[in-house]
């Protein structure tokens, strides 16, 4: 059980069901991560671990806090000292989007994530959705964010079930402080 305390600074939030727990999994270097992988809802929040070798070639262990989408009106309860958000949207549902994009803003307007890095992470690109990524951009009002905002989000296009994005994601979160 983690304890209540504890400040993680990098957090992973999304509606539900838009693929944090399987993405977060696959960061885990995790087995079976295919076709056939099926997470439950989270309910409440979920701490990973996350190894990743640093620019100096050494071994390092990070922890990525997840809130489930179920939670998102107490997500403001966990920023503090939050210095990454991975926030995950679903391409292939396009009718959760406009919410998607309301929480974004939500966060993006937070005054103590004024510091803290964005990276938008179009999730499940793999297969149909694909072509659905133009049309979630301009759902999520994107370009216009990145013009307007001194902390836009970086864009990440991934998908845990091919591996795509999944290097670049660790590189984001790896230069991150960790410990005290
Ligand atoms: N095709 C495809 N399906 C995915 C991918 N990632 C997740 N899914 C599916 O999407 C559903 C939801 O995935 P989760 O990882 O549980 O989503 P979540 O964001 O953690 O959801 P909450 O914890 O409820 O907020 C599951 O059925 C997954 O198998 C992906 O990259 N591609
Ligand atoms: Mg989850």
């Amino acid at each position: 059980m983690e304890e209540p305390e504890k400040k993680i600074p990098v957090l992973c939030l999304g509606p539900k069901g838009s693929g944090k727990t399987t993405l977060m999994k696959k960061l885990q270097n995790a087995e079976g991560i295919d076709d056939t992988f099926s997470p439950v809802p989270t309910i409440g929040t979920n701490l990973y671990d996350i190894y990743y070798l640093n620019k100096h070639g050494k071994k390092q262990m990070l922890s990525i806090r997840e809130i489930g989408g179920e939670m998102a009106p107490l997500w403001h309860n966990y920023l503090d000292g939050v210095e990454k958000v991975i926030y995950v949207v679903d391409t292939s549902n396009l009718c959760q989007i406009s919410a998607a994009a309301v929480l974004l803003y939500t966060l993006l307007a937070e005054p103590r994530l004024k510091n803290a890095k964005f990276i938008l992470v179009l999730s499940k690109m793999d297969a149909a959705y694909r072509q659905m990524r133009n049309e979630a951009l301009l759902m999520l009002q994107f370009t216009r964010l990145s013009a307007e905002l001194g902390n836009a989000p970086t864009l990440l296009e991934a998908s845990p079930l091919t591996g795509e994005g999944i290097d670049k994601l660790k590189a984001f979160i790896s230069d991150t402080k960790i410990g005290k």
